[in-house]
C-alpha cells in the first residue's frame, strides 16, 4: 500500500507541469503507444486536454526510434507526453526532445538511463507490478484525475486499457492492483457493474452463433472464426438459436442452458488439446459499463478493447481515439469492419502457421520464423494464441518474428504464467539479445518484444534460446522472481 502511495504522490509533478502548460494555453502534443491499451490511454489524454481547453495532437506509434522523435522535435511543441510508451526510450527522447517538456506516464520497464529533465512517471519505478497491476491507460487516468476530479468520467477507459493488457489476472479473470482502484471509482460514479459469467464476446449483442465464433481469447480451434461451426456446434447441442424469429444472444439463455453449452465447450477444447488455463478463461468477471448504450460493443470492458485493439493491429489507431473521444457514430462502423477483417486474418495465419508446421521446436524455446507472411502487428497475437491453445505440446515460450519495415525483423516472445513463476522472464531476454545485436527489446516476463536487423535473425534465436535456457538453470538458485 505504501509503495501505492509514493507512486500516486509521484504523479503530482506531472500534473503541475502540465497545469503550467495549461495556464499559458500551450497546446499539448500526446505521443501514445500503438496497441489498444496505448490507444485508451491517448484517449484518456486527448479528452483530459480538451477537458483544460487547451488544443492538443495525439499520434500513436508502434515504437519510437531516432527518426520519429526528430520529427517530433521539429514540432516544437512547447510540452510532450508520452503514454504506454517512453519509459523503454528515455536515452533518445532525452537526446532529441531536450527543447520541449517531457512528461512520460508509462508502465513498462524503464531502462536504465539519464532521464534529465524528463517528469518520468511509472509504477514499476516505484516497486509496483507494470504488468498485471496497472496499465498505461490506468497510469494517464490517475494523472487525468489528478488533474481534475471531473476526469472520473474516464474511468472506463482505463479499465479498458488494462483488459486490453490482458490485466485480468486475478481469481476469475478480475483486476488486481492499482486497476482495482480505479475500478472502485468507476463503481463510486455510477459507471460500472461487474458479475461473472460466460465471456463469449457479445454477452449482450450478438446471435449466440456468432458470439461463439468472434470469441477469441481463450481462441477456440476450430470454432474461433468459424460461424458455420458454431452453428453446428450450437445445434447439435439442441440449444434453441432463435425464439420467435430472433436470434438469441447469450444473456437470454437460462443458466441450466449456460451450463450446457460451458461443459459442451470444456469437453472440446479438452479434445483440442487446449490447456486447463485457456479453459477457464471461458468464465470470468464481465465489466459493464452502465454510461454506455446497451447493445454497443463499448458496453461491455472486453469488446470495447477487442476494438480497440484491431484498430491498432490494423494500423487505423485514429478510428479507436475517435471512439475515445466520444464518437459514437461512423467510428464504431469503422471499428467493427475492421474487427471483422482482423479477425478473418488471424485465422488465415492460424491455418498457415499449423498448416506448414513452420515452427521450429528448440531446446528452450519454440522458434517460429514468417519471413513476410505474417504481419507485424499481427504476430504477437499469433503468438500469444500459439501458447495459450494446446498447440505447442512442451512447456517453453514462443519466440515469433516477421519482417518489418526498413529491413528490420519485428520480435515477439510469449510465455504462460506458470513459466513466469518459475523465474523466466522473456523480458530480460529480449532487452539483453537485442543489444547484442543493436537492436532494441524489453517487456514484461510474459509476454515480450524486440526489432533486431533481419540479417541477424538466426543468431538472434540462438541467443534467445541460450538464454531461456541460463534462466531455467539459474532459478532456484538466485531466484530472480522476488
Ligand atoms: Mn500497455
Amino acid at each position: 500500500m505504501d509503495l501505492e502511495r509514493q507512486f500516486l504522490d509521484s504523479i503530482e509533478a506531472a500534473a503541475e507541469l502540465y497545469e503550467q502548460h495549461v495556464e499559458r494555453g500551450d497546446p499539448i502534443r500526446i505521443v501514445s503507444h500503438s496497441d489498444a491499451d496505448g490507444i485508451a490511454a491517448g484517449g484518456i489524454l486527448s479528452q483530459t486536454s480538451l477537458r483544460s481547453g487547451v488544443p492538443f495532437k495525439t499520434t500513436c506509434e508502434v515504437r519510437l526510434d531516432e527518426e520519429i522523435l526528430k520529427g517530433i522535435s521539429e514540432e516544437k511543441a512547447p510540452l510532450i507526453i508520452f503514454s504506454d510508451i517512453g519509459s523503454s526510450y528515455l536515452d533518445i527522447i532525452a537526446k532529441h526532445l531536450s527543447g520541449s517538456d517531457i512528461i512520460i506516464l508509462d508502465h513498462h520497464p524503464p531502462i536504465e538511463a539519464e532521464e534529465g529533465r524528463i517528469v518520468h512517471i511509472n509504477p514499476v519505478s516505484h516497486g509496483l507490478d507494470g504488468s498485471r497491476g496497472i496499465s498505461g491507460a490506468g497510469v494517464a487516468y490517475l494523472f487525468s484525475r489528478r488533474i481534475d476530479e471531473e476526469n472520473i468520467a474516464l474511468s472506463p477507459l482505463g479499465l479498458v486499457g488494462a483488459l486490453a493488457d490482458q490485466q485480468d489476472k486475478g481469481e476469475g479473470k478480475s483486476l488486481i492492483g492499482l486497476n482495482r482502484r480505479i475500478e472502485e471509482e468507476a463503481r463510486e460514479a455510477g459507471l460500472l457493474e461487474t458479475r461473472t459469467d460466460i465471456t463469449l464476446y457479445g454477452y449482450e449483442t450478438r446471435p449466440l452463433y456468432r458470439a461463439l465464433a468472434y470469441t477469441t481469447n481463450p481462441y477456440i480451434p476450430g470454432l474461433s472464426g468459424r460461424e458455420d461451426r458454431c452453428l453446428a456446434f450450437l445445434k447439435e447441442l439442441g440449444i434453441e438459436l432463435k425464439r420467435e424469429g430472433r436470434w438469441r444472444a447469450l444473456r437470454d439463455l437460462k443458466e441450466e442452458e449456460k451450463r450446457i453449452l460451458f461443459s459442451a465447450l470444456s469437453q472440446h477444447m479438452i479434445q483440442e488439446q487446449c490447456s486447463v488455463e485457456a479453459i477457464h478463461e471461458l468464465i470470468g468477471k464481465v465489466y459493464i459499463f452502465k454510461g454506455e448504450e446497451a447493445w454497443t460493443p463499448m458496453r461491455d470492458g472486453r469488446e470495447y478493447a477487442s476494438l480497440l485493439n484491431a484498430c491498432a493491429r490494423m494500423e487505423r489507431p485514429s478510428i479507436g481515439i475517435a471512439i475515445c473521444l466520444g464518437d459514437r457514430g461512423s467510428a464504431v462502423e469503422e471499428a467493427e469492419a475492421t474487427l471483422n477483417e482482423y479477425r478473418r486474418r488471424i485465422a488465415e495465419y492460424l491455418d498457415l502457421v499449423r498448416g506448414r508446421a513452420s515452427i521450429v521446436e528448440m531446446e528452450n524455446i519454440y522458434a517460429l520464423s514468417a519471413q513476410g507472411e505474417i504481419d507485424d502487428r499481427i504476430i504477437g497475437v499469433v503468438a500469444s494464441i500459439l501458447i495459450s491453445t494446446g498447440i505447442l505440446k512442451k512447456k517453453m515460450p514462443i519466440v515469433a518474428l516477421a519482417k518489418a519495415e526498413g529491413g528490420l525483423l519485428k520480435v515477439s516472445g510469449r510465455l504462460t504464467d506458470e513459466l513466469a513463476m518459475e523465474g523466466i522472464n522473456l523480458g530480460k531476454v529480449m532487452m539483453e539479445a537485442a543489444e547484442r545485436f543493436n537492436g532494441r527489446g524489453g517487456g514484461h516476463d510474459i509476454a515480450a518484444g524486440a526489432f533486431i536487423q533481419e540479417i541477424y535473425e538466426e543468431e538472434f534465436i540462438r541467443l534467445v534460446n541460450k538464454l531461456v535456457g541460463e534462466q531455467r538453470k539459474a532459478r532456484g538458485t538466485d531466484n530472480p522472481k522476488i
